[in-house]
């Protein structure tokens, strides 16, 4: 088991300036094969495979000092204005990782967050806002301490950490696409952190299409966390822990040779177990909406009649992710315009793409 506790990590060790910042702008991601149950500390029941996103990101400052002794040594800003309902979250999290950044809790820390998105997009930001904390967090233990370690190594902690955060963010810290989980045909897959799945990406899901219409933007009535929970119970668990297993052996050679048509059929199936888990779940609970449905419809109708290889996932919520290929852009566009956007809330839909992965911003 990976541990990266280290009771040597106290401020009286250190060798740097006790006072500075760190910044990281972290993007969010889409899971192709979907995580959904877990076990132990924030451990995945089955491994998972994620697009990363491009446009779609949080930016995270921390300013740090030594602690003052005054009780407010945690402060957390949102697009610019103080939120200390967000502080259990943040709290929580370095609770979760007191053994491994024990001088967290020596120091004051000013986080201002904001995210590329619109706020309440209805979008999860947990992915992406976690995950550029656990990034900060990491580089402080590097400003500190006057830490060296290979660039892999930095992100490889990075992915430990934002998974304390939330599950899902352990795998934003990488450019294109990341697996996180244990899989027999994925060598040095781990259920501890996510890693990098590039090498054996084919250039056509490099470039890959990923817009979000937002058909809802109301606040989700079943958190993922208790959705995960409700899986403890769900009568289908097993079958589908095995079922999602089965789709990552299919997708691997899939996403190496390029096969958009296999890619899309197995994305579809993927979205559409996992809302059928939220119906199966006791209490059951449904995230999707009339115009979820009515999207889908109109997806598959445009898919066969035009002849085009697009297609969709879901997250956990009622907005789709419409998935295609770079080159078909522009007849996309049309569709979208003429058959999507109506179904959105305001007309939103945010074009995202498969991206570089998280990007330090360094002081001006
Ligand atoms: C995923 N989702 O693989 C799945 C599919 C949403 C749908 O993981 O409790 O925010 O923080 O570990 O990661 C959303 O749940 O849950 C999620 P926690 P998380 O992306």
């Amino acid at each position: 088991m990976l541990s990266y506790n280290n009771p040597s990590l106290v401020l009286s060790n250190s060798t740097e300036p006790l006072t500075g910042t760190v910044s990281w702008k972290c993007p969010s991601n889409i899971a192709i094969v979907k995580y959904w149950g877990k076990h132990g500390m924030q451990l995945p029941k089955n491994a998972s495979v994620s697009f990363t996103l491009e446009k779609a990101f949080t930016n995270t400052e921390i300013k740090y000092s030594p602690k003052d002794n005054s009780e407010n040594s945690l402060r957390f800003y949102f697009e610019g204005e103080e939120k200390p309902s967000f502080l259990p979250k943040i709290h929580h999290f370095i609770d979760r990782i007191k053994n491994t950044f024990p001088f967290l809790r020596e120091l004051d820390l000013e986080i201002h967050s904001s995210n590329s998105f619109p706020h309440s997009a209805g979008i999860a930001s947990s992915a992406s806002s976690m995950g550029a904390l656990a990034l900060c967090f990491c580089s402080l233990e590097k400003e500190i301490f006057g830490k060296e370690e290979t660039p892999d190594a930095f992100l490889k902690k990075a992915s430990y950490i934002a998974r304390l955060g939330s599950g899902s963010a352990c795998r934003s810290i990488f450019p294109y696409a990341s697996v996180w989980g244990k899989h027999e045909d994925v060598e040095g897959s781990d259920d501890y952190f996510g890693i990098a799945f590039e090498e054996n990406l084919h250039e056509v899901f490099k470039s890959f299409r990923d817009d979000i219409l937002i058909i809802s933007k109301s606040e989700k009535e079943v958190s993922s966390t208790l959705g995960h929970q409700l899986m403890d119970t769900n009568i289908f668990a097993k079958r589908r822990f095995q079922q999602a297993s089965d789709n990552l052996s299919l997708l691997l050679p899939i996403l190496e040779k390029g096969d958009v048509e296999e890619f899309g059929e197995i994305a579809e199936a993927e979205a559409l177990s996992l809302h059928a888990l939220m119906m199966t779940s006791n209490p059951s609970f449904i995230l999707m909406t009339p115009n979820t449905l009515k999207a889908i419809s109109r997806i598959r109708r445009f898919r066969k009649e035009q002849k085009l290889p697009v297609y969709f996932t879901l997250d956990a919520g009622p907005n789709i992710h419409l998935l295609y290929p770079e080159e078909i852009q522009d007849r996309v566009g049309e569709f979208k315009k003429e058959q999507l956007r109506s179904l959105c809330e305001g007309g939103q839909i945010l074009d995202d793409r498969v991206g570089l992965g998280p990007k330090k911003n360094e002081e001006k």
